[in-house]
């Protein structure tokens, strides 16, 4: 077999690559380790910045979303019991972000994949990339028993932080920075109408807790929760009981409960590998990065990464330049380490840290009181919230 792109995962970084690539008429094959039922099984993020929605305007998947999704204003912040709302359209001169799960992205790409009628490979094993340091890469995986290589002109890593892309280049070629939070976030998703119109953001001493949603019916909650737990420990109950202790009185009193649809634990971890280009093997995503989901930037990079690869690629096929291609790493990582910056912060700003003194709680206060006092840091916050420009 042969094409111009093998993409390694079959992710919202991966799908959307393919489908960008395919209108700019570039052929790319998706390898995916999993099937199709277990990527859709996956609830993570929730919320989309502009720049992705316009993204998936573009390749033409975004027709559903458009009808779905809840286009949001602002956000609101609480701490000492108290909220606050930041109107992030006022501060930014009219922008908003799109409440509609990545869940529901990643079946809209492999619906638009399906009927472009481009291949996926799901099931794979073994997934290699190979000689990407020469000029004829190729990619073999394992399939019901069978060794299969794929002969191409470049690789997309969009394989997740676990996945084999990253792990491929040899150790001295890469360089990693990494922050590991004492802490990680209990998710449960239920089929219950949201608490408030708008995300709470709660800072709390028993730690921060975050009312999201998907729909108008159906609510996504979050607790910081200690690393070493387990779902097991949380029954429903407890979870509901746990998080009207930490939401303000109005919206403890609004909450309604119902069985979890859904219940997981996610570590929060700030990573970032440099470069994110390695001959001709590039690294899109998780693959390269992950923030804590504080700020919402997880899916939102994925998207802005593969833009910025996606015509790069386009340049180098239609215009035989490989300028794009070289420039893909510096640009990409000048927006990551933005949105690590705006993820950490926000993180640092709303958790509960068992370590902190006095001094650390009270300054933590004190950035939170700052920020919804005065109209520069409200905009700092809200340009970053509904994502910096491509
Ligand atoms: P994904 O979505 O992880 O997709 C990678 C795909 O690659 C496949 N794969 C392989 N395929 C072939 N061979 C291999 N060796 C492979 N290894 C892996 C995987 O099966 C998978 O299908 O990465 P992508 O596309 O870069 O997308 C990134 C986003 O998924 C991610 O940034 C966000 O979901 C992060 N994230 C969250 N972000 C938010 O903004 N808000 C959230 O609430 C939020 N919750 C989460 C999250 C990430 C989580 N992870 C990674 C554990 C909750 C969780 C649990
Ligand atoms: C979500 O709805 O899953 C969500 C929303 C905002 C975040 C993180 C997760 O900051």
């Amino acid at each position: 077999m042969r094409t111009q792109v093998v993409i390694i995962g079959s992710g919202p970084a991966g799908l959307l690559l393919g489908q960008l690539l395919h209108i700019y008429g570039v052929d790319n094959i998706i390898v995916e380790r999993k099937d199709r039922d277990y990527i859709l099984g996956r609830i993570r993020a929730g919320v989309l910045e502009q720049g992705t929605v316009k993204l998936l305007d573009e390749v033409g998947a975004s027709a559903r979303l458009h009808r779905e999704g809840l286009i949001h204003d602002g956000i609101e912040l609480v701490f000492d019991g108290v909220r606050h709302r930041i109107d992030m359209k006022e501060a930014t001169g009219g922008k908003t972000v799109t409440v509609y799960g990545q869940t529901e992205v990643t079946h809209d790409l492999m619906d638009a994949r399906a009927a472009a009628g481009l291949t996926t490979i799901y099931d794979a094993d073994q997934v290699t990339p190979r000689d990407f340091d020469g000029d004829k890469p190729r990619v073999t995986y394992v399939k019901d028993g069978t060794t299969h290589e794929i002969a191409c002109d470049f690789i997309a890593g969009c394989d997740g932080f676990h996945g084999i892309s990253r792990q491929s280049v040899p150790a001295d070629a890469i360089r990693q920075f990494e922050r590991v939070y004492p802490f990680g976030w209990l998710g449960v998703l239920s089929e219950t109408p949201p608490v408030s119109p708008e995300l709470i953001y709660t800072k709390h001493d028993r730690g921060f807790a975050l009312c999201s949603m998907r729909s108008q019916t159906r609510s996504r909650y979050y607790l910081q929760c200690r690393l070493d737990d387990h779902v097991d420990n949380w029954s429903d109950e407890k979870f509901w009981d746990e998080l009207k202790r930490r939401l303000d009185p109005e919206a403890a009193g609004h909450l309604v409960t119902g069985p979890s649809i859904e219940k997981s634990i996610a570590p929060l971890r700030s990573f970032v590998a440099e470069p994110m280009k390695f001959g001709r093997l590039f690294l899109a995503g998780d693959a390269a990065h992950i923030v804590p989901p504080t700020g919402a930037k997880g899916l939102n990079l994925a998207a802005s990464d593969v833009h910025y690869l996606s015509v790069a690629l386009r340049e180098f096929y239609a215009e035989k330049s490989a300028a794009g291609i070289d420039a893909y790493s510096t640009k990409a990582l000048a927006r990551v380490w933005k949105a690590e910056r705006f993820s950490w912060w926000m993180t640092s700003m709303l958790h509960h840290f068992a370590d902190t003194d006095e001094f650390s709680a009270r300054i933590q206060i004190a950035e939170l009181t700052y920020l919804v006092g005065s109209k520069a840091a409200t905009a700092a916050l809200s340009e970053n919230y509904v994502g910096l420009p491509y």
